[in-house]
């Protein structure tokens, strides 16, 4: 639970008259006062427990000043004017109340040379990316670390976002990570990815990065052997400075393969999620994959169809699904990228200080939604890995998108296995992020459906259960995110099965399509299928499950045991309240930069002020004399959320660890056992 009793209590105060028209008060007082001796001053404040803070304007009785205990509810606010006002010495006094004010921008163009070209970014496309920076979000405080062949970072369009904490080189392990040029290799992909997201705007090379003030950085890890280790170590490098990882990588797109994370690279998403970002989990972004002309399926991806992922396809300039890429249930949005023959491609930074206009695939498009979604963790630095999601699935739209599949589903959104949600809106995303308050916590449900008798998968299988959905124990989940089939069953040709799952409210999964060139007799073994179709859907009623053979009839085979995983919230979704801006500007910084001072009932968070603390964090209202403040300050470590800093004070788990009562914390149990 995400207990948030004084948010509660002071909203519920505020539906009174007294503070209609004020956003909220402050402690901060205006005061005139009929004698301006010091005495007298002295004696007013210390009457009614203000802290004189000066005059407001030199020569004038119009003093500052601060009340030193906060007022927490409005009825004590009216009861201090009363006696204010009936004071002969005070001659005008008022309380100053908070009011949001947004800064206004106005956008013109940057002036690079190659700005022109990047139609992605234009106004006339529908990603809606000037309407985010018009409205000031352009990445900054933000970090993406690019996992890939190396990055240029002596790239003129590049070096002035490159962050060196950001980067490192995991092939051979040193923090240079720049791109080896060979004759047969040029290794260009990092540095192209990277000025996607963030090449610098306004300093005549180039165009321009979606997100042009972020920091950027690389890890070269693909130019070499590609391990698990390996893997795993540029998953989970500096994971407290970076923010966003973008991933246009992963197992051969030829088809045929079954492949996913090994158990290091497992454990680096799990850990990612749950202990990155100071605990509010990494953000890894996975481009779906460039097997469209092999028939390949991204749920056959094991990093594509991890719930820790956020799965991203292609569409081109003409709104046409692109023919490298590769469908699937797991995909969740979709960017621009090159088209076919010679449609439009790609404006970013090349090798050797150049540009180019020639970038295309899959992997194009992971970077361009790492660079939207850079903009909404600047709007809102509290969203856990879980808010991103829900925000990319509120913020993606049909548009015009082509595609036969669309589908409407239980939640009335328009749904494609070639697009997930469709077009990611920046705008949208941005205005979205900026009033949305953290979900609460993930709950999983686990049914088992079929262990110990294996069923014959003969032309046609289907099997059906009636959904509980844990209604009656703590998981219960009202709200669906993720849900897994997780299957094993024996084929003597796998690439002739599909597998179709259905939701109560009738919204198809297509799991696996037909396979062309998958000829392998292996089956699937505990293999995490995974659709993200079902978002918001309650997920209580009766689900299928079919299985088809599309090929040779005479083959026939086994479904030894399918379990389902759902994951989701105890929320009702749809009743949240999404009116209320969640953060604000801080009135007063420290000189690092950090927040001093929020208007009351506001908490200082870092560098703002929110209304409620984020998970990980608890809320505390510090009593010190002089600068009565509210703070949210970390939980323990081992915490999801919590109510004190002890691992004792622990309320929820993060993801794949439970309360353990002899240790007094959070605890995983052993990870080996998660993969069946
Ligand atoms: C680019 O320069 C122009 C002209 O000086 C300025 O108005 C604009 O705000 C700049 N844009 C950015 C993104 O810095
Ligand atoms: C789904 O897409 C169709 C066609 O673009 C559109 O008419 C409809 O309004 C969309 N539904 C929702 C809920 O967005
Ligand atoms: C499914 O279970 C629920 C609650 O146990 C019950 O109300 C409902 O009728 C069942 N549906 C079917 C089709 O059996
Ligand atoms: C966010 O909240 C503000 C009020 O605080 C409201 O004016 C605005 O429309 C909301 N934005 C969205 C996208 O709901
Ligand atoms: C910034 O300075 C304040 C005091 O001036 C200190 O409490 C805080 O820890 C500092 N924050 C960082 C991130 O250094
Ligand atoms: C705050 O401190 C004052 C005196 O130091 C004390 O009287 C008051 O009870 C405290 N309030 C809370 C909420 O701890
Ligand atoms: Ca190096
Ligand atoms: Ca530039
Ligand atoms: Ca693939
Ligand atoms: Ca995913």
């Amino acid at each position: 639970m995400n207990s948030r009793p004084f948010y509660h209590l002071l909203f519920s105060a505020c539906l009174c008259n007294i503070c209609l028209t004020a956003d909220f008060y402050t402690n901060n007082w205006a005061v005139q006062l009929a004698g301006t001796s010091a005495e007298s001053v002295e004696r007013i404040s210390r009457k009614y427990g203000f802290i004189n803070m000066g005059k407001i304007f030199t020569d004038s009785n119009y003093y500052h000043m601060k009340q030193r205990a906060v007022l927490k509810q409005s009825f004590q606010t009216h009861l201090h004017s009363v006696r204010l006002r009936k004071d002969p010495m005070i001659i005008w006094f008022a309380q100053q109340s908070g009011k949001s004010r947004k800064k206004r921008h106005s956008f013109i163009p940057p002036s690079d040379p190659l700005f022109h070209k990047q139609w992605h970014l234009s106004e006339s496309f529908g990603h809606n990316i000037v309407a985010a920076w018009t409205r000031g979000y352009t990445g900054k405080g933000v970090v993406v670390s690019v996992l890939d062949d190396g990055i240029e970072k002596n790239h003129p369009d590049l070096a002035g976002n490159y962050d060196p904490a950001a980067s490192y080189d995991i092939n051979d392990i040193d923090p240079n990570p720049d791109p080896h040029r060979t004759l047969y290799k040029r290794n260009r992909h990092g540095t192209r990815c990277a000025g996607q997201i963030a090449s610098v705007a306004n300093n005549s090379v180039c165009g321009v990065g979606v997100a042009y003030h972020a920091k950027i950085g690389g890890i070269r890890m693909l130019d070499g052997d590609v391990t698990d280790l390996i893997e795993a170590k540029s998953l989970i490098f500096n994971q407290h400075h970076i923010d966003i990882y973008s991933s246009s990588w992963g197992p051969p797109d030829t088809g045929s393969v079954v492949d996913g994370p090994g158990l290091l690279s497992q454990e680096a998403l799990i850990r990612g999620v749950s202990q990155g970002r100071g605990g509010l989990g990494s953000i890894f972004i996975w481009a779906s994959g460039n097997g469209g002309m092999n028939m390949d399926n991204c749920n056959c991806d094991g990093y594509v169809n991890s719930i820790y992922t956020v799965a991203i396809s292609s569409t081109t300039n003409r709104a046409d699904v692109p023919s490298y890429s590769e469908p699937c249930a797991a995909v969740l949005t979709t960017t621009y990228s090159g088209g076919n023959g010679n449609q439009e491609r790609i404006v970013t930074t090349d090798l050797n200080g150049a540009c180019t206009t020639d970038h295309t695939g899959t992997s194009a498009s992971a970077p361009l939604a790492a660079g939207i979604i850079a903009l909404a963790l600047e709007a809102n630095p509290t969203l856990t890995w879980r808010d991103v999601q829900h925000l990319v699935v509120r913020a993606s739209r049909r548009h015009n998108l082509k595609a036969e599949d669309w589908t409407v589903n239980g939640a009335g959104r328009n749904v494609s296995h070639y697009y997930g949600y469709g077009l990611l809106d920046a705008g949208k995303l941005v205005g979205l992020a900026r009033n949305w308050s953290a979900v609460n916590s993930q709950k999983k449900c686990q049914h088992v459906i079929l262990k110990y008798m294996p069923v014959k998968i003969g032309h046609y299988l289907r099997i059906s259960w009636n959904e509980t959905a844990c209604r009656w124990d703590r998981n219960r989940i009202r709200s669906l995110e993720h849900v897994q089939a997780q299957l094993s069953l024996k084929h003597v040709h796998r690439g002739d099965l599909t597998i179709t799952l259905l939701s109560p409210a009738g919204t198809p999964s297509n799991l696996l399509t037909r396979r062309h060139f998958d000829r392998s007799s292996a089956g699937f073994s505990g293999w995490n299928f995974m659709s993200t179709r079902c978002w918001d859907e309650d997920p209580t009623g009766v689900w299928s499950l079919i299985i088809r053979n599309t090929g040779d009839r005479h083959n026939i085979g086994e479904l030894t045991h399918l379990h389902i995983n759902l994951y989701g919230t105890d929320e009702h979704i749809f009743g949240r309240r999404m009116e209320r801006t969640m953060i604000h500007q801080c009135t007063v910084r420290n000189n690092n930069g950090s927040c001093k001072d929020c208007p009351y009932p506001l908490y200082i968070f870092e560098n703002i002020c929110v209304v409620a603390c984020p998970p990980h964090f608890y809320e505390l209202d510090s009593n010190s004399s002089t600068y009565p403040q509210r703070h949210c300050l970390p939980c323990h470590r081992s915490c999801e959320t919590c109510s004190g800093p002890e691992g004792t004070h622990c309320l929820d788990c993060p993801p794949h660890s439970t309360f353990n009562p002899q240790l007094g914390m959070c605890s995983s149990p052993n990870y080996r056992c998660r993969r069946a």
